[in-house]
Formats: structure tokens, sequence, C-alpha cells
């Protein structure tokens, strides 16, 4: 992978990798989109996989887990194949509506609880409704989700229900002052709830520098600092950000911040956070080299110095997770393209996530050849 090539979007670099790692990539109609038992398999046949889809009727992705009322509560961006052909800017990334899924604990069964939200039904909302979170406070659950609006300028939007399982109904205006995309919302022990957002390229945070909507593309120098995601404390009624919006720090080993060469390290899109033994751990994607990484911090609003690799590259051009804990164990959720063999069509998993005792985490591998 060319390192210092900047397509604009990440999505023109999707479609070159899918055809890469993906081989076959035959057009596939909505229909066959939603019945992935008889999808292809592109990859090779030997590629041994971890653990298997959790759903296995439509393809699913981008699964931010919760635990609410003592069940695994899975909020994924559901992906299909509208027939649209695969653009530099991730047209063909153009999901419409969100299924919430649940399960009693990571090895029962997982109930499907249809559809959640629908694109229609957010009056602001013009296409491509990516990866989504959900957060609970006060008797109330609330989904919030990126999608572009109908000047396809992408923003984050809130929705509310008072049933985890939704149906959510959206706020009429996307959260003021939000932009981008991958909303994460972490509740904190003393109450306090943070959004983290951002992804670069395709995401358009690269367009958001000067504070303003630059519709042309702008990423620092390879030797300067690199685009950070964002951060901004909740309002107590978690519709609106209370105060600024702040980078979010993330900084190597002699506390300086990651670079924008930094390919490897740097934050890219799918921010997480979630706590450990008093520690904030961002956990995030990085995009063109297809990690999981983390950083480990004091405080919700960082900084964050880089600790490593969650989770190796998995089978498909994205990748995206979550990190729950649940009856004492710690589990990833994360999806992979196991069912299609096509990188926009994925599919949810989970497995087991080891935290050492002085507090890094084991490098998960999701598959081998
Ligand atoms: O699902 C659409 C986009 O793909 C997400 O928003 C990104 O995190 C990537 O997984």
């Amino acid at each position: 992978m060319a390192k210092k090539i900047h397509f604009g979007s990440s999505m023109m670099m999707l479609s070159v990798v899918g055809i890469l790692a993906g081989g076959c990539q035959e057009q596939t109609t909505e229909n066959q989109a939603e019945t992935t038992a008889e999808a292809p398999a592109a990859e090779p046949a030997e590629r041994k996989f971890l653990t298997k889809p959790l759903v296995t009727d439509m393809y699913t992705a981008d699964p931010s887990a919760h635990v609410f009322e003592n069940k695994i509560y899975i909020y994924p961006s559901h992906d299909i194949d509208a027939g649209i052909a695969e653009k530099d800017d991730g047209s063909h990334f153009d999901m419409r509506d969100y299924h919430v899924f649940s399960m009693d604990s990571v090895n029962g069964e997982i109930k499907d609880h249809g559809v959640a939200l629908d694109i229609k039904d957010i009056p602001w909302a013009g296409r491509q409704l990516w990866a989504p979170d959900a957060a609970y406070k006060n008797g109330k659950y609330y989904l919030y989700f990126p999608v572009k609006d109908k000047e396809d300028v992408f923003r984050i939007g809130v929705a509310t229900s008072t049933s985890p399982a939704g149906p959510f109904k959206p706020e009429p205006k996307p959260i003021a002052n939000s932009y981008s995309i991958d909303p994460a919302v972490f509740t904190d022990t003393d109450g306090n709830s943070y959004m983290y957002f951002g992804g670069i390229w395709g995401g358009q945070l690269q367009r958001w520098s000067s504070g303003k909507y630059n519709p042309n593309d702008a990423y620092p120098k390879d030797d300067q600092p690199a685009l950070m995601p964002k951060v901004a404390r909740m309002s107590k009624d978690m519709l609106s950000f209370d105060g600024e919006v702040r980078d979010v720090q993330i900084l190597d080993e002699n506390g300086k911040p990651l670079l924008t060469g930094d390919n490897e390290r740097r934050f890219f899109e799918a921010a997480w956070v979630h706590k450990y033994n008093g520690k904030y751990y961002f956990s995030y994607s990085t995009g063109d080299t297809h990690n999981i990484a983390y950083a480990i911090g004091d405080s919700p609003m960082g900084p964050f110095t880089y600790k490593g690799v969650l989770l190796n590259p998995v089978q498909g051009w994205t990748n995206h997770h979550s990190v729950v804990e649940h009856n004492g164990k710690w589990h990833l959720f994360y999806h992979d393209t196991e069912l299609s063999g096509k990188t926009h069509l994925r599919n949810i998993k989970v497995t087991e996530l080891k935290l050492r005792p002085d507090g890094t985490i084991e490098t998960i591998t999701a598959y081998q050849q």
C-alpha cells in the first residue's frame, strides 16, 4: 500500500484494495445482498477465521455494543448493495436504515429487533447512514448516527427511544457543531458523557481544519501532527454538545503528537473509548494500514498515549470495532467480509478481549491464511 497517496476519500482506496484482496468483484443485486447464505465467497477457501458471523441474513458492520438492561445490545451499520458503482467518495456505501440486535450473553442467540431507524424518517438526511452508536441516560436511549445532509456534508444526528431496541425518533436537526462520521459516546463513572467522532478521507474530517466546512480536502504534511479525532462533552439531555469541540490528542512514546506520515499509528476513523482500572482506552482504526490501535490516558478528554495494536487487519478494507465488558469478561465486537468477500458487504463478529495485568491488551488476529 502506497503510504503517501491521498485519494481524497477512503473509498477509492476501498475499491482498489477490494479488488486486490477480494479477488472477484461481481456485481450483486439488492436481493442477493439480503441472502448472504448464497453469496459467493471471493476469498481463498482455506482462510481460517477466528469466529463466525453473528448475523447471516443481512450484512452488518461497525458494531457498537453496549450492556443495557443486563443484555448486550449491538448497534451496527446495515450494509446493502444499492447498485451504486464504486466511487472515490464512498457513494456505494449507501446504507439506508439500522437494525438493533441483542444477546443475553456473547454465546447466546442473537435477536434482530427490526428496523430501529430509517433514513426516510430523518428530515435533514441526504444519503449514507454510516457507523452509529447508542447511549442511555435518565430513562432514555439515544442513537447517534452519521449521515450526509442534503448538501452532501456528513453531520451527526441523534434519535431517542424509551427502549434500547428502538424504534428511535430522530431530532429534526443534526447536533449543532457536529460533522464528519463515526460517533462514539462514552459515559464515565461520574455520569458525564462524551462524544468522540471523526474520520478522514471519505469521512470528510480533513475538510474542517479551519473550523468551517471547505469542500477541498486539506491534509497536514507528513512531518506535521496528524489530523486528530474530536471530542465534545454531551449536554445533560444528551441532545447537544456542552461546550467546544476539541482535538483528541494521540501522542507517541515521547509525548509528541502522532504525525500525518505515520500511517501505521495515526487516527483514521472508528473511535471508541472504554475504561479499565481507572484508565481511559481510546481505540481507533488506522484506515489505510487497517489496524485497530489503542492509546491510554488519564482523562476522557485525553491526551492518550499510543500503546499498540488491539486487532490486526481483518478480511476486507475497513476495520471497525467496539469494546464492552459483560459478566466479568471483556469482548471485542468487530466485522470482516467472510460472508461476501466484498469490502462494502460486511458481517459483525465477537471475540474475547484479554487485558494483561499491566493494562496492555493482547493483540487479536482474526483470521489466518
Ligand atoms: O460503514 C461505513 C464506514 O466504513 C464507517 O463509518 C467507517 O468506520 C468504516 O467502517
